[in-house]
């Protein structure tokens, strides 16, 4: 699919770079329209071709004859003549400001021409003396909602998702490991600890060979630069995009390392001072009591040592965890097989790709005991949101193929718009019909407060849930403007749910407000909003938020049998 991702990256940069030009909008429109197809489209458009030639192309909605010619290039070559006539025009500096989101073409374009602004760091300029404000069509709110976007770009910029990284880092420890060399392995840092993005990724192993382990590191094929190379250690650059450091320790020190690079710098900061406390000194070698080594090889034994539970890494942040494992009182976390169901996904009567068989086939190779199907409701149109009668519909296919299969495992379930007044978009004699019922925000203004949307949408007898609860999309853009407080406060008091979207750009809720969550009263739900099948073992990314926020099975509506949970569905009405 990495083709789908490059060429639909390239129609968006075409089209900025030509609105940036002044060309024609038709055009621009159209390689917009492109390039949010290319970035949808289920299939690897290389093997699309290949099957189905340049007709094939032409029936793909949005293409036309000069777009399949264009596609068919740059499969070809790599690139399109017209991509590469038009970006060479824009200067560099311009290219990059029109790739941070929430800053327009248009605006780029205004700067340019009257302040002469060529880059990122001329844009901060003139920012800061004042003078972007002043222009026509700019004004004091817009230059606020830029500056936040640079900050976030800022702050993104090289932090990596971790749902997009995760079943790589996966595969290179199993490479690995694969080394008859390799005794013990573990990727330790933000990793392990299951942070929503990750700076680098930090790998430990045990080796009585670490010249061939650190030859079979650097060697492997998605290296794209070796940044050091030792005797015990080596980072390199896998794939352009994310730094990889190895460490070769002795046994004897392994429990230490892993705990030392699995951090966070504030947990072992904290975990320290506690250490010195009791006539202990910890490094990355070990534990020490008058420099006599009294733990090292066991990771367990680091905290032993010093009386505390064994905390697991999700924990590791110094938001507590140290006290609670002091006084024996640590959560007993949520694990991923506590799960028994998905409580999110869309099928292809919105904009999912998969049938309902497809999922119910799914919901039993992953021994799921249910899948709530949420697909979008009729107002979304940008979803293919389904009329009424076709939610109907597709109730009754999945009444069928329930009882074809003589369980309930599809769940009849919708992910229904609170509209701008706070009105669910299906009325309630629709919604009663559903076993699952998700509200979410999908759009509003930047200046709106939707909480009272929120608010008044939970009061609906028929609503269980709330989506994506702060709508933000991790690199992309920020939450809109809501108050998760008032939201927490009145889902407990009528006895609703919040969810944990675990869509690796969603994780919304995040690890703090489940756990505020939680602290209010409030259990969450734990959904996919998987789109395609390749998408549904994203509950793994859900678990993991939920363990960050200290949850444990019961404050999961989704780790209820099925029976249990439709008991509390109905009772909540
Ligand atoms: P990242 O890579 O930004 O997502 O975050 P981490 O936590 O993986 O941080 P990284 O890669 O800089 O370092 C890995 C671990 O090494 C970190 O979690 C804790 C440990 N560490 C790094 N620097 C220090 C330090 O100055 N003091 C202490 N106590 N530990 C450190
Ligand atoms: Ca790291
Ligand atoms: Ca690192
Ligand atoms: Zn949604």
């Amino acid at each position: 699919m990495e083709h789908n991702k490059k060429l639909s990256k390239m129609f968006d940069t075409l089209s900025d770079a030509l609105e940036f030009l002044g060309e024609n909008t038709f055009k621009i429109q159209a390689y917009r329209k492109v390039a949010r197809f290319l970035e949808n489209f289920p299939e690897d458009i290389e093997e699309y071709y290949k099957e189905h030639g340049h007709k094939g192309l032409k029936a793909l909605p949005g293409v036309g004859e000069k777009i399949a010619l264009k596609i068919e290039e740059y499969l070809k070559r790599g690139t399109f003549k017209k991509y590469e006539e038009v970006v060479s025009q824009v200067p560099m500096g311009i290219l990059e400001l029109l790739d941070i989101p929430g800053i327009g073409p248009k605006t780029i374009k205004l700067a340019h021409d009257a302040l002469g602004v060529n880059n990122l760091s001329d844009f901060k300029r003139v920012i800061q003396d004042g003078s972007l404000e002043k222009l026509k069509g700019m004004g004091p709110k817009k230059v606020e909602n830029i500056k936040k976007s640079i900050d976030m770009y800022y702050k993104m910029k090289g932090r990596i998702p971790l749902g997009e990284i995760f079943p790589f880092v996966e595969k290179l420890k199993e490479y690995l490991a694969a080394s008859e060399y390799v005794e013990k392995i573990e990727v330790c840092g933000s990793y392990r600890r299951r942070k929503e993005t990750v700076g680098d990724i930090d790998i430990l192993c045990v080796s009585k060979n670490k010249d061939a382990v650190i030859k079979r590191f650097v060697n492997h094929p998605d290296v794209s630069r070796i940044l050091a190379q030792g005797e015990t250690k080596a980072s390199c650059i896998f794939n352009e995009r994310v730094q990889v450091d190895l460490r070769v320790v002795p046994e004897s020190s392994f429990g230490a390392a892993l705990q030392y690079f699995t951090g966070s710098k504030q947990h072992n900061i904290h975990l320290r001072t506690l250490a010195k406390q009791a006539g202990y000194k910890i490094s990355e070698y070990g534990v020490y009591k008058h420099s006599e080594k009294v733990a090292g090889e066991r990771e367990e034994d680091i905290y032993g040592i010093l009386g505390l539970d064994f905390i697991p890494p999700e924990l590791r942040e110094d938001r507590g965890e140290i006290e609670k494992a002091k006084e024996h009182a640590l959560p007993h976390l949520i694990e991923r097989s506590d799960i028994k169901g998905d409580l999110h996904v869309h099928s292809r009567y919105s904009d999912g790709t998969m049938t309902l068989r497809e999922l119910i086939e799914k919901a039993i190779k992953m021994h799921y005991e249910y899948i709530a199907v949420c697909d979008h409701s009729q107002s979304a149109r940008y979803a293919h949101g389904l009329s009424i009668e076709d939610l109907r519909k597709k109730n009754r296919e999945i009444e069928k193929l329930n009882e074809e299969y003589g369980a309930q495992i599809l769940l009849k379930g919708a992910e229904v718009d609170i509209l701008q007044d706070g009105s669910l978009d299906y009325p309630d004699d629709v919604l009663k019909e559903l076993d699952f019922v998700i509200g979410s925000v999908h759009i509003w203004s930047k200046k709106e407060d939707v909480t009272p949307r929120i608010l008044k949408a939970l009061e609906n007898p028929y609503v269980h849930t709330i989506g994506h609860p702060t709508g933000r999309l991790i690199n992309k853009r920020g939450p809109y403007k809501v108050d998760l407080e008032k939201v927490i406060e009145h889902a407990e008091k009528l006895g609703k749910f919040l969810e944990i979207n675990a869509y690796y750009e969603r994780l919304d809720l995040n690890d703090i407000w489940s756990k505020r969550a939680k602290e209010m009263g409030v259990k969450l739900t734990i959904g996919t909003d998987a789109h395609q099948i390749g998408q549904l073992w994203m509950m793994d990314l859900g678990v993991y938020v939920a363990r960050r926020g200290w949850l444990e099975k019961g404050d999961v509506l989704n780790t209820l049998p099925l029976n249990e949970l439709l008991k509390t569905l109905k009772h909540r009405r």
